[in-house]
This record gives C-alpha cells, sequence and structure tokens, in this order.
C-alpha cells in the first residue's frame, strides 16, 4: 500500500517538493553516513544532517542526553559532536540517490566559520541549508538567536554567500515582540525557510533518587526536548507565519510523537515539519508511522491535501 493512493500530502519548502510533511531534525541520528543513509531508505520526506562546524567535534562528555517523564521528554548538551564540515560536502550529495531533497545544518563557532561552510556546499548538488542560529550547549557561546544584531549580521552574510536556498533555525521566542523583530529582520535578508523551534536551551532535570542532574555537561543544564515543548512550538510557528512574508516557508519542530501533533503544526501554518526526541527514542520507523497517522486523519476529516486546511487554526469563539 502506498499512502499516496489515498491522499495528496506533498507539500513545498523554499521551492523544494516534499513527498511527505515530515522530517529529521538535525542533532539526533543524523551525524555519520550510515545514520543519513537510515534517515534516506525512511518516510522522512527530506535529509538533515546534523550542524557541521569547522572542524571535527566529539561533543560534550557523557551523559549527555536523557529521557525524562511519563511523555518521554528528553534534555541534551550534546555539545556539537560531528564529522567537520568537510566531511558533509563529501557524503551528502551522493545521498541525492534517494529521491528526496538534502540539507545541511550548519553552526559555525564564528560567523566567519559559518560563512566558510555555508559557501562550501554551493555546487555540490545538494539542495539547501539550514544555518543553526539556536545551538544551547557550547561551552561559552551564547545563542546567536537571541542577540537580533548579530543574527542580521550573519544571516544576510550568509544568503550572500550562498548558492542555495538559505534558512534558519531558531531558538523559541517567549514574547511576541521578540517574534515580530525576528521576522523582520528575516523579512528583509533573503532566507527562504524558518525553522522553529530548537530546543528551549538551559532547562534543568534533576533525579530525586540520586540528587543529582540527569546529565553531565554545564552542570546539568541542557536543551528541552519533546511533548512538554510543544505549545511553544505551535506558538512560533503561528505568529511567525503572521509576522513572516508569506513567500518564506515554516518547517515546525517541537513534540511531534503523533500523526495529530503534525496535523497541529500545518494548522498552525507550518508547511512541514520536523522530528527530534520522537527520532532518536524510536528510529526511523516513526517515520512511516507519522506519515500514516496524518493520512489517516487528514482523510477522517474529508481533506484531499495539506492545502485545504495549512494555517485555518480558528480562534475559539468567546463564551
Ligand atoms: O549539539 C547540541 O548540543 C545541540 C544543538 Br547543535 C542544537 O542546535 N540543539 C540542541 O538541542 N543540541
Amino acid at each position: 500500500m502506498d499512502v499516496r493512493d489515498f491522499i495528496d500530502i506533498s507539500t513545498e519548502v523554499a521551492g523544494l517538493q516534499l513527498e511527505y510533511p515530515v522530517f529529521n531534525a538535525s542533532g539526533p541520528l543524523c551525524v555519520t553516513t550510515q545514520e543519513l543513509r537510515a534517515i534516506g531508505e525512511s518516510y522522512s520526506g527530506a535529509i538533515l544532517s546534523k550542524s557541521c562546524t569547522l572542524v571535527p567535534r566529539s561533543g560534550n562528555p557523557e551523559p549527555r542526553y536523557k529521557e525524562f517523564g511519563d511523555e518521554r521528554n528528553s534534555i541534551n548538551s550534546m555539545g556539537l559532536p560531528n564529522l567537520g564540515y568537510r566531511e558533509y560536502v563529501e557524503i551528502l550529495p551522493a545521498l541525492k540517490s534517494y529521491g528526496k531533497p538534502v540539507i545541511a545544518s550548519v553552526s559555525g563557532l564564528t560567523q566567519e566559520d559559518s560563512l566558510t561552510i555555508v559557501r562550501s556546499f554551493n555546487n555540490t548538488g545538494i539542495d539547501a541549508v539550514e544555518l543553526n542560529l539556536s545551538c544551547p550547549n557550547v561551552p561559552g557561546k551564547p545563542q546567536i538567536g537571541y542577540d537580533f544584531e548579530a543574527s542580521k549580521n550573519l544571516v544576510k552574510g550568509a544568503v550572500k554567500v550562498s548558492g542555495l536556498p538559505l534558512g534558519v533555525k531558531l531558538p523559541p521566542f517567549f514574547d511576541i515582540s521578540h517574534i515580530k523583530e525576528m521576522a523582520e529582520i528575516l523579512n528583509s535578508s533573503g532566507v527562504k525557510f524558518v525553522t522553529c523551534i530548537n530546543s528551549p536551551g538551559n532547562g534543568l532535570v534533576v533525579d530525586v533518587d540520586t540528587e543529582s542532574t540527569l546529565i553531565h555537561p554545564r552542570g546539568g543544564f541542557g536543551g528541552i526536548g519533546g511533548p512538554c515543548i510543544k505549545p511553544f512550538g505551535l506558538a512560533n510557528v503561528r505568529k511567525f507565519r503572521e509576522f513572516l512574508n508569506p513567500e518564506i516557508s515554516i518547517i515546525g519542530a517541537g513534540g511531534i510523537t503523533s500523526g495529530s501533533d503534525i496535523f497541529e503544526y500545518l494548522l498552525c501554518g507550518a508547511d512541514a515539519v520536523q522530528v527530534g526526541t520522537h527520532f532518536m527514542n524510536n528510529g526511523t520507523s516513526v517515520f512511516q508511522n507519522l506519515v500514516y497517522e496524518l493520512v489517516k486523519l487528514i482523510m477522517d476529516k474529508g481533506y484531499k491535501s495539506i492545502q485545504d486546511f495549512k494555517g485555518n487554526l480558528r480562534i475559539t469563539e468567546a463564551t
């Protein structure tokens, strides 16, 4: 059975065609060739690599990823473990054989590093670059997405040197004025897509039995993922959709574990979604399950395609 026999759930992000509106978030299980190939073979609508730096990094000391709570939330302080950008320039073009968009995530430790890396993916045959403005876990490196002036300089510089559609991965914002200000920067910078949200940074999870933090790096502080962050992901998508130019695509991320969660993000205006914690906890089978659940839900509701309901969230009536 092919779900496409029943309904059209294809979507477009930054001019790229995705057969399914769901793919992996940069982070879990997308560092090595083997991991990236497994994503290619799955129902993931695209292949997105782990954020890369100028030189390879082994990341922060273990334990650096833990699940917590009944809903399988997560805390991580991976610290950008990756093979270094030169490896991804080699590895990623071959993944085009899977017939889906291939996207490189870039997270230089300085602006100069980021521009060098972004430039290096030009003419490699891959489809797009996602510039990560929101890694919460590198000691001594604040998240650039919370510094509007620095973000503006970096994004404008990156768009200038990139020959590919360029998007940004944003941290969550908790005040509407911040979303508006960031949207205005992005509207005038030439970005083609926005991914929101990265894991809310600097959370702390405590183990009562051992009276200690769950993870080791940075005093136990880390980025939070899983269902507990979904309301903030939805809110950021909804408000960015209101403030961003309509031609800028939005990819939602944060707490997706079901087809119904994907439907919520699409209703808030996302063009596609990414899955982080749920993928990390369960592997590539999640993509097929999510696609089937989404198809069933859309069919039950009587819609024929994503276009029929995307962005159509209603405000509940006053009583
Ligand atoms: O590697 C990480 O510690 C990490 C990154 Br780059 C990111 O963007 N978000 C996250 O939760 N962890």
